[in-house]
């Protein structure tokens, strides 16, 4: 089982997208194992993006991402990380394809209300950044073997 990192970002939440980002991960089959509100700091956020640094678009995103709170979690599954980057859709949601979250809700790169790590590094990265151990919860399922063979 992998875990991977997902933020509803300021833009999701202020459009009342969280329920929905949530659910969508839900029913897909991934399982939440740690689930946060809060406001982000620009030293995280500088951490989190840090390999953004000396990009054009860096300053505005620190800005978006400090500007309003977002919701974030750990969710858990079989190659959760590529399931997840693929429910989520790609970066510019003008090229994300329909049925994806980026592809229905999203119209500039700049505001495309999601965050998913994107390999096994960053998640391993990203999720010890946002969480301390002991908020995440290990829990068990019965209904992981309707989703997993
Ligand atoms: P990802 O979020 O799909 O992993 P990255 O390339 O890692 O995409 O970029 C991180 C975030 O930086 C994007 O989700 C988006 O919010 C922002 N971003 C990336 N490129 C641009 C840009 O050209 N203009 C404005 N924001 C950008």
């Amino acid at each position: 089982m992998e875990r991977t990192l997902v933020i509803v970002k300021p833009d999701g939440v202020q459009r009342g997208l969280t329920g929905e980002v949530i659910s969508r991960l839900e029913r897909r089959g991934l399982k939440v194992v740690a689930l946060k509100m809060m406001n982000v700091s620009r030293e995280l956020a500088e951490q989190h993006y840090a390999v953004h640094k000396g990009k054009p678009f860096y300053d505005g995103l620190i800005d978006y991402i400090t500007s309003s709170p977002v919701v974030v979690m750990i969710v858990e599954g079989k190659n959760a990380i590529k399931a997840v980057r693929n429910t989520v859709g790609a970066t510019n949601p003008v090229d994300a394809a329909p049925g994806t979250i980026r592809g229905d809700f999203a119209m500039d790169i700049g505001r495309n209300i999601v965050h998913a790590s994107d390999g096994p590094e960053t998640a391993a990265f990203e999720t010890s950044l946002w969480f301390s151990e002991d908020e995440i919860c290990a829990y068990t399922r019965n209904t992981d073997t309707w989703i997993y063979e």
